[in-house]
């Protein structure tokens, strides 16, 4: 009897210790941080060739397909748009009637949503568009919008995380007359460099979506990829680069930064340039944001570009990834340069005016739900009347990182926290980083597209969550129109 209670006891202390041990582990583990030995050239997605359709529109073919990468793992299965992994980089000049056919050769059901870009909702790829595997679809509209770095990738029903995260990703680069996009570093691959980010988890040779213990954001992976190169460095032969900064990940927040904390320029947000170069020496951002920066570099030097302290030092933050560091990205200037200067003003803006706003709205992010309500495709939670201002007031209504991600328009941020927005949020955005308890108003015009029977989406776009239901529709209507929306 003596003996069984021994016995017990023992089992009991082995249990608990078993127990705290993993408890210790959970709460103290270190942050990541992942320096690399950057040995491979970084990969610049090509430029989608293009054909002219009839009266002069610019016809573009994706193609969803599989195939192998080699991220040095092996051959990892992958998914791409005309290749293995990633796609082409679509370019389009405003004012240019533009079409992209999209064929499916997935074994699934996929969509293509052109991220930032303003056009009809018929074509903005949403769930409502499904291309079942086989299928096909063609989004047809007019480029009308400041250039700009945009982004398309899938965007189904509860698959967006899986299908982003396989590699369904390109750049959409939006080209206008602005003397400033001159006068900054435009030479595309050479001195004006998308820098595609993403982070990937392996399991042997195979991408994971694994989620790590705490994460309430899905997939936070511990190697990066940038345009689909791990360890990647760009040699540069001008004294400035301009990078278009695309945070491609499915969940993980990036607070972009070059070593040593040496400044650059940022000249633009998702919509477009800003009103003149922000020297700063970081700029956060999270799943979906664009920002250009442009980075001065001596002869012969190496600079690193990377992530730091996302997110602040609070438990939430750290189970999120939001205290992990990361290299990036090394620079490697030749031993001469091309002397370039960066232009003192970029693009005038004019603000929006919130005494025009035709409408305010309220949301609050918060669990899996927009103001308690998940994602029902048969219902309008804003009617919006063409061509109208409205000022929307975004919540964040708990300790989860989320973002506001809003289709069709650009707007402009208000207040953050009844505050006036920092540089980084003081151009055109589509999509903004909803901080833990956090409020934010922005403002936007929505022009030109009316449609009662089809929506546009507003939502989260923590991957993750979106699959989860934690998104809304808007509908754009002529003055005294109904929607009518089917589901
Ligand atoms: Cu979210």
């Amino acid at each position: 009897m003596r003996k069984w209670l021994l016995g017990g006891l023992a089992l009991v202390l082995v249990l608990c210790g078993g127990g705290a041990a993993a408890l210790v582990y959970f709460f103290a583990r270190p942050p990541l941080d992942v320096r690399v030995v950057f040995d491979r050239a970084l990969r610049i997605p090509p430029i989608a060739d293009s054909r002219q359709g009839e009266q002069g529109r610019r016809v573009f073919e994706l193609q969803a397909r599989s195939g192998d990468s080699d991220f040095g793992h092996g051959a990892t299965r992958t998914w791409g748009y005309n290749g293995a992994y990633l796609g082409p980089t679509l370019r389009a000049k405003r004012g240019e009637a533009v079409a992209v056919n999209v064929r499916n050769a997935l074994s699934e059901t996929t969509t293509v949503h052109w991220h930032g870009m303003h056009l009809p909702a018929a074509m903005d790829g949403g769930p409502h568009r499904p291309i079942a595997p086989g299928g096909s679809f063609q989004a047809a509209w007019t480029v009308d919008q400041p250039a700009a770095t945009l982004w398309y990738h899938p965007h189904p029903s509860e698959r967006t995380e899986t299908q982003v995260y396989r590699g369904l990703a390109g750049l959409f680069i939006v080209d206008d007359d602005e003397p400033a996009q001159r006068a900054l570093p435009h030479d595309y691959g050479v001195d004006d460099i998308p820098v595609l980010v993403q982070d990937k988890q392996f399991d042997g040779d195979q991408l994971s979506m694994g989620e790590r213990l705490g994460s309430d954001i899905g997939v936070l992976g511990d190697e990066i990829l940038v345009n689909g190169t791990p360890r990647p460095y760009l040699d540069v032969r001008s004294e400035l680069v301009r990078l278009r900064l695309v945070n491609a990940s499915t969940a993980r927040i990036y607070n972009f930064g070059l070593a040593g904390g040496r400044p650059f320029a940022l000249v633009g947000t998702d919509g477009g340039l800003l009103d003149r170069p922000y020297m700063t020496d970081h700029v956060r951002l999270s799943v979906g944001e664009r920002a250009e920066i442009v980075v001065a570099l001596e002869p012969g030097e190496r600079l690193t570009l990377r992530s730091e302290q996302a997110l602040g030092g609070d438990l939430e933050s750290k189970f999120n990834g939001g205290r992990d560091a990361f290299d990036i990205l090394q620079l490697r200037a030749g031993a001469s340069l091309t002397p370039a200067t960066l232009p003192k003003t970029l693009v005038a803006t004019p603000r929006l005016d919130p005494e025009q706003a035709a409408q305010t709205r309220s949301f609050v992010f918060q669990g899996r739900e927009i103001s308690g309500r998940g994602m029902d495709m048969s219902r309008a939670d804003a009617v919006v009347v063409k061509d109208t201002i409205e000022v929307w007031n975004i919540a964040n209504g708990h300790d989860t990182p989320h973002s506001f991600h809003i289709h069709d328009v650009q707007f402009q941020v208000l207040l953050v926290d009844g505050r006036a927005p920092p540089p980084e949020l003081s151009g055109w955005k589509d999509t903004v980083f909803l901080a833990p308890k956090q409020r934010y108003r922005v403002i936007a015009r929505f022009a030109d597209y009316a449609d009662p029977a089809t929506a546009y989406m507003f939502h989260c776009h923590v991957l993750k969550h979106e699959d989860e239901g934690m998104m809304g529709q808007f509908v754009v209507v002529e003055p005294g129109q109904q929607p009518r929306l089917h589901g």
